[in-house]
């Protein structure tokens, strides 16, 4: 009972500054640079909240002022609205 899958292609197109992931079968990226490790973790913080409301979950990684993100809907196997709508709040919050 997934959602449809759109694609990481059709997905960027709708997104600033995200790109396909060219080490994953279908997924979208985008690495966000903070000021200090406050922020970057602040800004975890608010995206993990949201991501369990969802009940989607991004894969991330972090180190001081940088988050790596990569959204991808596992039980699609590929990008769908979801990771659109995930990464959108990202950046309304970054
Ligand atoms: N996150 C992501 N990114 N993709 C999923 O398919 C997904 C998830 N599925 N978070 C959810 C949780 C699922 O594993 C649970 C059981 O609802």
């Amino acid at each position: 009972m997934s959602r449809p899958r759109i694609g990481a292609t059709v997905a960027i197109a709708q997104l600033d500054g995200w790109v396909v992931d060219p080490n994953h079968n279908d997924a979208i990226a985008k690495t966000f640079k903070f000021a200090d490790f406050n922020q970057a973790f602040g800004f975890m913080t608010r995206v993990a909240l949201m991501a369990d409301k969802l009940d989607h979950h991004p894969e991330w990684f972090n180190v001081y002022n940088r988050v790596e993100v990569l959204l991808t809907t596992h039980d699609a196997d590929g990008v769908t609205d979801l990771d659109v709508t995930l990464a959108k709040f990202m950046d309304s919050v970054a």
